[in-house]
């Protein structure tokens, strides 16, 4: 793992990467019933004290593979009020938050069944007398122990699920002072993030779009600035998108952060100034964010805006960089 590689990885979101898989309810049956199967007490001269103590530890063994087992599905999933809203977004439009935290409950409710049963039922061994009535408290343990877990059946697979869609998600560091990188297709955004991220930055996808995101940092004297580049994201109007595509993007909306709109005023886009700033009001009007226009291609345009920057001459990045640092101390300031 490089350097970037390492820090990227020490941001607040890599905990949705690390979910653990999640086992199907007959998988975990077997699982701690097969180990507690295999507990084979040694001789005991009083035959009731060798049947008592391996049903005690049979009955011991299933709950310490389960009980735990679930907890630590409890434990790993965020909760929705440890997300943040970006993040909480996605969940909603998926699986619905609701879901998602009920499905987190009944496992809980499930592990702790599985304690509570399975302390009253070796008491219960603990008093028993014959060997018969035994192995019928361990068996009748067993019974409910299996219903419990089939009971949840449903809430494992959900978030079976959903740890397969988190884990997916763009690695974007919601707390992160942020510049979202906006523009028409072709007027230099990619260019931009390339040159300030000296080529170093990830693509994923981004949910209920076909797009991909780009993201990368630049840092600076312990300021560690997070850029992303939206391909296709905010290069056209919201009418245009489906619901779900449109309040998937607007979750961009939750991340602290500025808006870099570039304008290409080259005649080399493909794309008119009409057409430009009819995105730019868009893109305003909707995220209620500071939004900065960008000027690019200045090697092959007349300077307009105020600030202005070719990929290709090198000229006015060091200014616009100077501006990312200035203003990202004041979104950390500020909180915005
Ligand atoms: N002359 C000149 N060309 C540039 C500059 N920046 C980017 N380009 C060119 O403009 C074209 C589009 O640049 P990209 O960076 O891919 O644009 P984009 O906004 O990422 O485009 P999409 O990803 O399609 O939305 C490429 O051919 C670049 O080489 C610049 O500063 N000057
Ligand atoms: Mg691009």
């Amino acid at each position: 793992m490089g350097e970037e590689d390492r820090r990227f990885h020490s941001g607040k979101v890599n905990f949705l990467r690390y979910i653990p898989t999640v086992l199907r309810s007959d998988e975990l049956i077997d699982k701690s019933l097969k180990k507690a199967s295999k507990i084979d007490e040694p001789y005991d001269k009083i035959f009731e004290n060798r049947v008592r103590k391996e049903n005690i530890d049979r009955i011991a063994t299933a709950e310490s593979v389960a009980a735990p087992y679930l907890q630590r599905i409890v434990k790993r999933f965020p909760t929705i009020e440890k997300l943040h809203p970006f993040y909480e977004d996605f969940i909603d439009l998926k699986f619905g938050v609701d879901n998602y935290k009920k499905a987190l409950n009944n496992v809980n409710w499930a592990s702790q069944m599985i304690v509570s049963l399975a302390t009253e039922n070796i008491n219960a061994l603990k008093s028993a007398r014959k060997p018969f009535q035994m192995v019928t408290i361990r068996k009748r343990y067993y019974g409910r122990f299996c219903s419990i877990i089939e009971h949840i059946s449903k809430d494992l697979v959900f978030l079976g699920n959903c740890r397969d869609f988190l884990r997916k998600l763009p690695e974007i560091d919601p707390m992160l002072p942020t510049y979202i990188i906006a523009g028409m297709p072709n007027v230099g955004k990619s260019s931009l993030l390339n040159t300030l991220t000296r080529n170093n930055f990830k693509t994923a996808s981004y949910p209920f779009t076909t797009q991909s995101v780009y993201t990368g940092f630049i840092e600076e004297e312990g300021v560690r600035i997070q850029l992303i580049d939206t391909p296709g994201i905010l290069d056209r109007p919201m009418s245009e998108r489906n619901e779900l595509e449109r309040r998937s993007i607007l979750s961009l909306k939750d991340i602290r952060g500025v808006i870099l709109f570039l304008i290409d005023h080259s005649d080399t886009s493909g794309y008119t100034v009409e057409q430009q700033e009819a995105l730019f009001e868009e893109i305003t009007n909707t995220f209620h964010k500071k939004v900065v226009r960008v000027q690019t291609k200045t090697d092959i345009s007349k300077r307009v805006e105020e600030i202005g920057i070719s990929n290709v001459n090198k000229d006015g990045l060091e200014e616009l960089r100077n501006f990312i640092f200035i203003h990202a101390g004041e979104m950390v300031d500020t909180g915005y």
